[in-house]
């Protein structure tokens, strides 16, 4: 009991949901058997029952400010006093006893993300995987960062840094933000977790939400680390010209 109170003033879950009916009942109940009680779920104007059910498993749950997930979390930090928090997703494809796994590293890093290990090919199709790997290594490429999987929804975060972060998108690039902006000023562990098929009904098309979040990452890259996008930039076109040079002249 003594290492429950002491977990729970020390970490916020944090799950934002919109229209997660049928998995935020799961999500709640698999947190608190492994002890997890101080869980804030923000909400994006869920036409469901979301709201209700996770008020009747006990969860303090608020509305969000602002648009998208970017919302939620902004939302999220600013009513947030704990040392630490978690993000985690409210559609249960996160198992809740990653979390212990991420808090081993939270003395090490400011950011601790969990790289999604699908458990089956229902978790994540191979066009997803195969997408994810495109975002991840575009990202590394633009931040000069060795992550693994920049789009895991479950991470941990120390609440002084986040409470430092600007954001400027609204949606599903929020996890680049937060990782664009964590690995200017700290550093980013990851561990391995599992990615369960999701409950409830699939939101993101691979193709639109995977070709928006690829955009906001060059976008960030530009901004976060001008410097090496410009390099990169300056090295690509003298290539070209010097392959263009080789062939015609
Ligand atoms: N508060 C809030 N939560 C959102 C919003 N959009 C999505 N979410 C939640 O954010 C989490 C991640 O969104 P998902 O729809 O699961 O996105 P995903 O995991 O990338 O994609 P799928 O699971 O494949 O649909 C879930 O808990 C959603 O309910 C929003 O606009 N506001
Ligand atoms: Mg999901």
């Amino acid at each position: 009991m003594q290492i429950e109170d002491d977990i729970n003033k020390r970490v916020t879950v944090v799950i934002p949901t919109k229209n997660e009916e049928a998995a935020i009942e799961k999500v709640i109940d698999e947190l608190h058997s492994f002890g997890f009680y101080n869980i804030l779920v923000v909400d994006g104007f869920s036409t469901d029952n979301t709201v209700n059910l996770a008020k009747k498993k006990g969860a303090r749950v608020i509305n969000q400010l602002g648009k998208g997930k970017t919302g939620a979390l902004k939302t999220a930090i600013i009513n947030i006093d704990t040392p630490y928090m978690i993000v985690i997703d409210g559609d249960y494809t996160y198992d809740a006893s990653s979390i212990k796994e991420l808090l081993k590293y939270s003395n090490l890093s400011a950011q601790v993300i969990g790289v999604r290990v699908p458990t089956s090919e229902k978790s994540m199709s191979r066009l997803h995987r195969f997408g994810n790997k495109v975002l991840t290594l575009t990202f590394n490429l633009l931040m000069g960062t060795k992550i693994n999987d920049v789009c895991s929804g479950l991470y941990l975060l120390h609440t002084d840094i986040a409470k430092r972060l600007r954001f400027e998108g609204s949606g599903f690039d929020v996890e680049a933000e937060i990782a664009a902006q964590v690995s200017r000023i700290s550093r980013i562990s990851e561990t391995k977790v599992n990615y369960r098929p999701r409950l409830g009904k699939e939101k993101l098309s691979t193709w639109k939400h995977g070709y928006t979040i690829l955009k906001s990452i060059i976008k960030l890259g530009i901004k976060y680390n001008p410097r090496r996008f410009y390099t990169l930039l300056f090295i690509i076109l003298l290539a070209v010209s010097s392959a263009i040079y080789i062939i015609f002249f």
